[in-house]
């Protein structure tokens, strides 16, 4: 019997099975997806993710397997995506249900099953334990629960393993020390034991908190435009005050976490998220105030054609290679068809995307007039003598010059 089993290797999952693989032995990841397993046993890893490969190779020589059928653990870290469904904003939880049924299917009495997926307050008590109860199983008798949400940032996952605290929601104070250790093993940061409705209602705070404070920075960019104000200048004196922390406008706010979670609170509060409901508004309508504009630019420089105009960056955020809910992805929706298949489209990170052309660099620089940028990849480095050359519409303030558009 293994030690501990990873149920989903995604963006989560897997950097968090190599992490307890390169401190303890009997660790073993478990996905549903034939392409994954292969591709980690043969060595390869599925997405890009600084200092991943050597975790990797650590849990490998420390005995870390992988399955595409369930093995018999003591406890399993279950990381599967959690979606929200679109018309009612309330949890989607049909990944973390299915992985649950499966685990106790097969594991039996005495499983300790922790649920790192990001979840909305009342899941596993309100959602999950009625279907553990129907399969004839007793909570804190023949299984026990956990809550010890992700808190882990894409491009600097391995460090934040090892040097975030974590939260860990509990029914039983035993098991709470159990998995204490367990996380303990690789994890420096302090380990706070909760119970399980805090530690699910904190973790969607955090990102919540997040998507509040860029929408702040959003409309502040909105406002400042208006008024010919460099929304920049502002944050940075307002960022001098000691109890006032602004984060950056952008074109939008993407992938997984923040652009979903604050609707596991609206789905749920709605007549007490106003502010909440508010904030992801503004967010979501970024993407469109970019791209209106890009019209103005356009405009002014008398550039006709969306041919003449490329988008650089398409991924969530920068240095990887995330595309969902990326602002690129959302302001290609508030196009019309015609405009969207012939603006350019470039990324260092992704070579494909189904339903677009992705141009390779040379042919976007020579094709282009307008550079709009959307992502500060690091890569965006090697290419300023080229955009100095070039009318530019930078988003995420990395350039300067005068012929440099901003928010
Ligand atoms: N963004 C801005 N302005 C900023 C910061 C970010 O527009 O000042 C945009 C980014 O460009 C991106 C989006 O917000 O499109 C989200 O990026 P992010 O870097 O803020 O966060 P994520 O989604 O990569 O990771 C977040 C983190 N949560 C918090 O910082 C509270 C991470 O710690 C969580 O583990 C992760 O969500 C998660 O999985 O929940």
């Amino acid at each position: 019997m293994y030690e501990v089993c990873i149920v989903g290797l995604g963006y989560i999952g897997l950097p968090t099975l190599l992490m307890l693989g390169s401190y303890i032995e009997g660790v073993v990841g478990y996905d549903l997806n034939e392409t994954i397993i292969t591709s980690l046993n043969a060595g390869k890893l599925h997405f890009e993710e600084e200092g991943l490969i050597d975790v990797y190779n650590s849990a490998i020589k420390n005995g870390t397997c992988f399955t595409q059928s369930i093995p018999l653990a003591k406890t399993y870290i279950v990381a599967v995506p959690t979606p929200y469904d679109e018309k009612t904003k309330k949890i989607d939880a049909k990944f973390v249900i299915n992985a649950v049924v499966d685990i106790l299917t097969h594991a039996g009495n005495d499983t300790t099953i922790v649920i790192e997926s990001t979840i909305s307050p009342g899941t596993i008590d309100k959602v999950i334990y009625p279907i553990v109860q129907k399969m004839g199983f007793e909570r804190n008798k023949n299984v026990f629960f956990a809550h010890a949400p992700e808190r882990i940032i894409p491009g600097n996952m391995i460090f934040e393993l090892k040097h975030n605290s974590r939260t860990i929601g509990v029914d039983d104070v035993e098991v709470g020390k159990k998995i204490k250790e367990l996380y303990g093993s690789f994890c420096d940061g302090d380990i706070i034991i909760t119970d399980i409705k805090s530690a699910e209602m904190s973790k969607v705070v955090e990102n919540t908190f997040r998507d509040i404070n860029i929408a702040f920075a959003n409309e502040l960019a909105k406002i400042c435009s208006e008024d010919d104000l460099d929304v920049y200048e502002i944050i940075k004196i307002a960022n001098h005050h000691p109890r006032v922390n602004i984060l950056s406008p952008g074109p939008g706010v993407g992938g997984h976490c923040i652009s979903v979670d604050p609707w596991f609170l609206v789905g749920y509060y709605p007549k007490l998220t106003k502010l909440i409901r508010a904030a992801r508004d503004v967010n979501s309508e970024m993407p469109k105030f970019i791209l209106k504009r890009i019209l103005e630019i356009m405009k002014q420089n008398n550039i006709d054609s969306f041919s003449e105009v490329g988008l650089y960056g398409i991924t969530y955020k920068e240095n990887v290679d995330d595309t969902r809910e990326s602002p690129t992805l959302q302001l290609l929706k508030f196009m019309d068809q015609k405009d969207c298949s012939r603006i350019k489209l470039y990324d260092p990170y992704v070579d494909e995307l189904k339903g677009y052309e992705i141009s390779q660099k040379d042919t976007f620089y020579k094709s282009v007039k307008l550079v709009v940028i959307l992502v500060s990849h690091n890569e965006l480095e090697q290419d300023l003598d080229v955009l100095k050359s070039k009318i530019v519409f930078d988003t995420k303030n990395v350039l300067n010059g005068e012929n440099v558009y901003k928010i």
